[in-house]
């Protein structure tokens, strides 16, 4: 069977290559590749201006604002490639089937263009549409787009009965991409020891993405580090709780450090401070883990209980301790803070954001979305029923007359962080 198979562009405000793969998708093509499926695969997204460790500024070309985001005073634009050059790159295809991924739901538009856009190209050839957006919202998604049939995640198994293929669940999700298959140059990697997370934080889609039960045999990890490090330097882990399995992690980094790789990691998904202890520490600074970055969300203590529980002020003190001992300066690891969450208290964040600079970390403001299927969500999910209003850049719970409160504070993080670069 030959199938073709396409990452779609980013509709939005903002987006930058901040080693942004659609990592599950190459996992499953990578393994209906390994059952014998001929792949056309085809990314939208284009990296145009290359920026440090692998990161890049995508190609871009700004488009009308949908009536819903007309107040925004802000470019709106589609990242990737254009329609005109992707027509080339699809001429002279003769799929039997067409894939599409999808990442967050605001991003929907995209889907819709480019649905439209094969259904003329290609009018008798059946659109299948999976991954997070469709996971989350798939009957906007079947309302919405020209596609012929959305599959969630959980609902896999129909994927592969009307594909034809055997599904084994396992196979699948300890396979790791043959990136050679899909990408002629490789600005980094990106990978999972791990699927899913064990905790449930009210604000976080993960238990509707993925069980937390699969942790990848360590000798297939390595194997994958191994031969990728001939061809690139950043391995990005994607993982929703690296840490969580002790045992596992100190096993497998042991053995990376053994191997003198020269290689680095990155973690833009965050680390779980609680799991971190010293001999961890160690061997994250030992293997090359730049910058990481903790998740912390808040450290107002009561909200840290009523949305998870993952992470109190006992741990980070003890954790920053640890990272220190291992050799960590001042400036050189990092703590997610949610900015733009419902009724925030600005003057707290930044208590919060001074606080973790006293200890030596940056602060990156992971700015908030609300995602559907979450218990946050639910609160407003009447008047959140428009997914562009997920957009972490419109930061819908907020005055919009006092959008300059947030950016000062964002501002304001800038400069502390800066000030250990001096
Ligand atoms: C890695 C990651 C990031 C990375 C990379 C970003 C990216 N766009 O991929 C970073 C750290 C940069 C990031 C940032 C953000 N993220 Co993020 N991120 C993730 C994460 C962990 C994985 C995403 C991923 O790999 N996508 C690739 C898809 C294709 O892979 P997959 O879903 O694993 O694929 C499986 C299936 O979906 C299926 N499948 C996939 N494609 C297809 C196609 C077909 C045809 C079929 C049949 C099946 C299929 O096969 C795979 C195997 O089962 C998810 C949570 C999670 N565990 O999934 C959150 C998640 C997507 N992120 C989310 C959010 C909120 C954000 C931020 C807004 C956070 C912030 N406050 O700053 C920003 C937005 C930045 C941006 N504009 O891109 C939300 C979604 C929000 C939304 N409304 O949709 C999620 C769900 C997490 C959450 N909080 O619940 N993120
Ligand atoms: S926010 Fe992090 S710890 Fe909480 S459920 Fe999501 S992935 Fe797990």
């Amino acid at each position: 069977m030959m199938i073709l198979a396409i990452n779609p562009w980013i509709y939005d405000f903002a987006a930058y290559d901040f080693w942004l793969k659609p990592y599950g998708f190459l996992v499953l093509l990578s393994y209906l590749q390994k059952k014998g499926v001929e792949v056309d695969y085809i990314d939208c997204l284009k990296q145009v201006i290359p920026g440090k460790f692998g990161r890049g500024k995508y190609q871009s070309q700004i488009i009308q604002k949908p009536q819903i985001l007309k107040s925004i005073p802000r470019y709106f634009k589609r990242y990737g490639i254009t329609p005109e050059q992707l027509k080339i790159q699809l001429q002279n295809k003769n799929p039997q089937l067409i894939l599409i991924t999808s990442s967050m739901t605001y991003w929907y538009p995209a889907i819709v263009d480019l649905t439209k856009m094969l259904k003329k190209l290609f009018p008798s050839i059946l659109i299948v549409l999976g991954g997070t957006y469709a996971t989350l919202l798939p009957q906007h998604a079947q309302e919405t787009t020209f596609s012929d049939f959305v599959f969630t995640n959980y609902s896999l198994k129909d994927f592969f009965k009307l594909l034809n293929i055997d599904y084994e669940p396992y196979e699948l999700f300890s396979t790791l991409p043959k990136y050679e298959n899909f990408y002629s140059d490789l600005n980094y990697v990106v990978l999972r020891t791990s699927w899913g997370c064990p905790f449930s934080c009210s604000y976080c889609a993960i238990k509707k993405l993925a069980t937390y039960s699969i942790r990848i045999p360590i000798k297939i990890v390595l194997d994958f580090v191994i031969e990728y490090s001939k061809k690139t330097k950043d391995f990005v882990l994607y993982d929703d709780a690296f840490l969580y399995e002790q045992d596992y992690v100190k096993k497998f980094l042991n053995k990376i450090a053994s191997l003198n790789l020269n290689i680095n990691f990155h973690t833009p998904n965050a680390l779980h401070l609680r799991f971190l202890d010293q001999e961890l520490a160690y061997l994250l600074k030992k293997t090359n883990f730049i910058n990481p970055h903790f998740g912390l969300e808040t450290l107002n203590p009561l909200l840290q209980k009523t949305w998870g529980d993952k992470v109190n002020q006992t741990d980070i003190i003890r954790a920053v301790k640890f990272l220190k001992n291992a050799g960590y300066k001042d400036g050189e690891f990092s703590f997610y803070l949610l900015l733009g969450y419902p009724q925030q208290n600005l003057e707290e964040l930044k208590k919060e954001i001074e606080f973790l600079h006293s200890l030596g970390a940056k602060v990156s403001l992971a700015e908030f979305s609300p995602v559907p299927e979450t218990e946050i969500f639910q609160k407003y999910k009447e008047s959140l029923k428009e997914p562009l209003l997920h957009n972490n850049s419109i930061f819908y719970f907020f005055d919009q007359n006092k959008l300059s409160d947030l950016w000062e504070i964002k501002n304001y993080a800038r400069k502390l962080n800066k000030k250990f670069s001096n």
